[in-house]
């Protein structure tokens, strides 16, 4: 019964959780955590309906698991995509030899110049399979694959994170580790 507000409710959550949680006069603490009451509260106060029982539907059934709540379900947080910088702990993690991140051609000049940015989030976004990939780059037009030898750059010493939901995180990636075809 929640399936037509589901989308809605996860959009409106991305914001507040990950970009702008001023905007409903939320605090987040420095590890992205917001209070379940609070959110509730303050969602419900901007008109935005939400209740803990449609809360807990957009956290099990959302397409991508973007939200999670902490272990007595006190507070919740997005799992990856924040552009506020929080401090998520997530453990270095090895990666497989190659990632795949999606892309769009305007992009690609300026990716072969100087690599992948993180832009306006906290770390640049990497998945395991080339389907995933396929579907971050569609939001923005026809998607470009880009292999990523995420083996040889942690090799050299980068850093790799996977959070709750599965997202390879990463700081950066040089172009001379991208296989641009
Ligand atoms: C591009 C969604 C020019 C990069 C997705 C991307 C993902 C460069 C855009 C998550 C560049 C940034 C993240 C450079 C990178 N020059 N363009 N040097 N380096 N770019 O949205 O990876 O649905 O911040 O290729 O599924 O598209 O929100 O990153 O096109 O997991 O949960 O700059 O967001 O998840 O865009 O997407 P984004 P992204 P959610």
């Amino acid at each position: 019964m929640y399936e037509n507000i589901a989308k809605s409710v996860s959009k409106f959550l991305s914001l507040v959780l990950r970009h702008s949680p001023e905007k409903i006069g939320l605090k987040l603490d420095e590890n992205g955590w917001a209070d379940v009451n609070e959110l509730i509260e303050k969602c419900t106060k901007k008109g935005n309906r939400l209740d803990a029982e449609l809360l807990d539907y957009v956290v099990e059934n959302n397409d991508k698991k973007r939200f999670a709540y902490n272990e007595d379900k006190t507070k919740i947080r997005a799992s990856q995509g924040h552009s506020i910088s929080v401090e998520l702990n997530l453990a270095e993690t090895e990666p497989s030899e190659y990632l795949y991140h999606g892309t769009v051609g305007k992009f690609m000049e300026s990716i072969q110049k100087e690599g992948l940015k993180k832009m306006r989030r906290q770390h640049v976004h990497l998945s395991k399979d080339k389907e995933t990939a396929i579907k971050v780059g569609s939001r923005r037009g026809v998607p470009q694959i880009l292999t990523i030898r995420s083996g040889a750059m942690h090799r050299d010493g980068f850093k790799f994170y996977l959070s709750e939901n599965n997202v390879w995180l990463t700081d950066e990636v040089p172009a001379k580790y991208i296989e641009f075809k």
